[in-house]
């Protein structure tokens, strides 16, 4: 017979968190949640007010009547900022389960809401509608090894909705990711309202890969996407592709090509033959307009200019141009993230290269200059998962579970001091992406690998455990009513869960081209 508060059936926190925390002491009892607890925090702050509401709404609404009457019950949660702690990251926090109370502390708003991430991975079992919910008592300390962990959403080759956009923002913010980076323009697509350019919306947001409808944010709806983001820790980056990568913008201005003729809307899929006039004071006109009107919609610090793939441009002409657009972002008060290419202009302190394959030239990084790992055999979220996956490009590589786990984004170029690497982003180009359900294919499981190296400081360097710990993590993932992909490499049988997701449906013409 088991004392109140005392439970045989302790479980092994471990087994299924992801991102692992960089400290944990378990206890050895259990407590119950009950649809009574509290949830506890000043009022008067609307940050913490969020946080409050979105546990409730995803952890204590769910929760039923304790089933277990010899377990005690956590009557309050505490949500509390601990500003005295300036020494440490915004996003470290500290989270205690004891028999009758859960604290979480953190220096921000954004700690908090990390926390609350990791409180929502330790229930049993896993939340669904009114059940009993039990939780581990225990101590655990937090705090991100990398500033950047961020995801990319290619919006430009196909357009997803708002509300697709969102349910990315939801499902990243759940792993601790704190920023998306939105590639709104590219050849297929200009995909951001404009409102000194209008056509470039109307005519280059038309179409995308394919040949379909497309469409673009008004400025509305990009607000709408970046407060929602910003609610849940994560910034948005907005990303203007040029000088290339520009055939959209080109079609629907006629005056910002070279020779002054507009080209055809293009929906297919090559890469580096479109170019900005490099010498007419318009171009310089209409960036310093697009870069200005996006800068005052958004309230992170980063525009990202791509910069990538500038074949159709001129080498000395690329770096004078990059220098100048430096100046505008510069002017602007917003730091310029570029991809690798970048790096051969000269770079001002605090601007950020994007690293993405040995294929493309990477300069020396200069002084006070950050580096963003996204190395596409690694961390490409559009590559297939393997050579007879039905989604996906192949150009750097089959990406499964494992190869996106084994690598270190401090060691994987020994050209870049350590000091100098920001952190991971994992880009999703969406050529042959066309839904929301086949960007949850490509994204899990492999954002489970990004989330574990990019956060954690404790990060299992063994493809064993980490494996053993997505098949537990499973259920978890089924919760979120996630379409993911079965990757051979994961046991995901630990519970026997019927219903497996499907590849999505796909549109047979978009399959044959790849
Ligand atoms: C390379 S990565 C590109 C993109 C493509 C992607 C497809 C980069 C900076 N450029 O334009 O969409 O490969 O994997």
């Amino acid at each position: 017979m088991t004392e109140k508060n005392q439970s045989s059936a302790v479980y092994d926190i471990t087994r299924d968190l992801i991102p692992m925390p960089a400290s944990i002491q378990a206890g050895q009892f259990l407590s119950s949640l009950s649809p009574a607890t509290q949830i506890q925090f000043d009022e008067s702050d609307a940050n913490l007010a969020f946080i409050a509401k979105y546990l409730d709404e995803n952890l204590i609404s769910l929760v039923g009547v304790p089933s277990e009457k010899d377990l005690t019950t956590v009557q309050n949660i505490h949500l509390a900022l601990n500003r005295t702690s300036t020494k440490i990251l915004d996003e470290a926090y500290s989270l205690k389960i004891d028999e009758t109370t859960i604290t979480l502390t953190a220096p921000s708003p954004a700690g908090l809401f990390m926390g609350v991430q990791t409180l929502l991975q330790l229930p049993r079992p896993f939340p669904r509608n009114r059940h009993p919910i039990v939780l581990p008592q225990c101590k655990i300390y937090d705090i991100p090894r990398f500033e950047w962990r961020g995801v990319m959403l290619d919006v430009a080759r196909h357009y997803f909705s708002v509300s697709d956009v969102k349910r990315v923002i939801d499902l990243i913010s759940r792993y601790k990711f704190n920023h998306l980076h939105l590639h709104l323009t590219d050849d297929q697509g200009w995909r951001i309202e404009i409102k000194s350019w209008p056509k470039l919306a109307e005519i280059g947001g038309s179409t995308q890969v394919g040949g379909d409808l497309g469409g673009f944010y008004t400025q509305e709806d990009y607000t709408e996407i970046v407060s929602y983001a910003l609610d849940r820790h994560i910034i948005i980056v907005p990303e203007i592709d040029m000088p290339g990568h520009t055939n959209a913008a080109l079609a629907s201005y006629p005056e910002l090509n070279p020779d002054g003729k507009p080209p055809e809307l293009y929906t297919g899929i090559e890469v580096g033959f479109s170019s900005l006039s490099i010498d007419k004071e318009i171009t310089y006109q209409f960036i310093s307009d697009v870069l200005r009107e996006i800068a005052a919609l958004t309230p992170g610090p980063y525009l990202h200019i791509g910069g990538d793939e500038a074949k159709s441009t001129k080498q000395a002409d690329y770096k004078a141009f990059i220098e100048q657009i430096q100046n505008i972002t510069a002017s602007l008060g917003k730091q310029m993230i570029g991809w690798q290419e970048i790096s051969q202009a000269q770079l001002i302190p605090g601007s950020i290269v994007q690293y993405w394959t040995d294929e493309a030239d990477l300069g020396q990084i200069q002084e006070g200059v950050k580096v963003i790992m996204s190395p596409a055999r690694r961390a490409y979220l559009d590559m297939k998962y393997h050579p007879d996956f039905d989604l996906g490009l192949n150009w750097a590589g089959y990406l499964n579970v494992q190869d996106a786990f084994e690598w270190d984004p401090v060691n994987y170029l020994e050209s870049i001091p350590f000091q100098n690497i920001l952190g991971l982003e994992a880009p999703l180009w969406s050529e042959t992406l066309e839904t929301i359900d086949e960007i949850e294919y490509m994204l899990f499981p492999r954002l489970l690998c990004y989330s574990e190296i990019g956060w954690s400081r404790n990060a299992s360097q063994d493809f064993q455990e980490f494996g053993k710990r997505i098949g537990n993590h499973g259920p978890r993932l089924d919760t979120l009513d996630l379409n993911y992909y079965r990757s051979e490499l994961i046991n995901w049988d630990n519970d026997k869960r019927a219903g497996n997701a499907s590849i999505p449906r796909r549109r047979q013409d978009l399959r044959l081209r790849f």
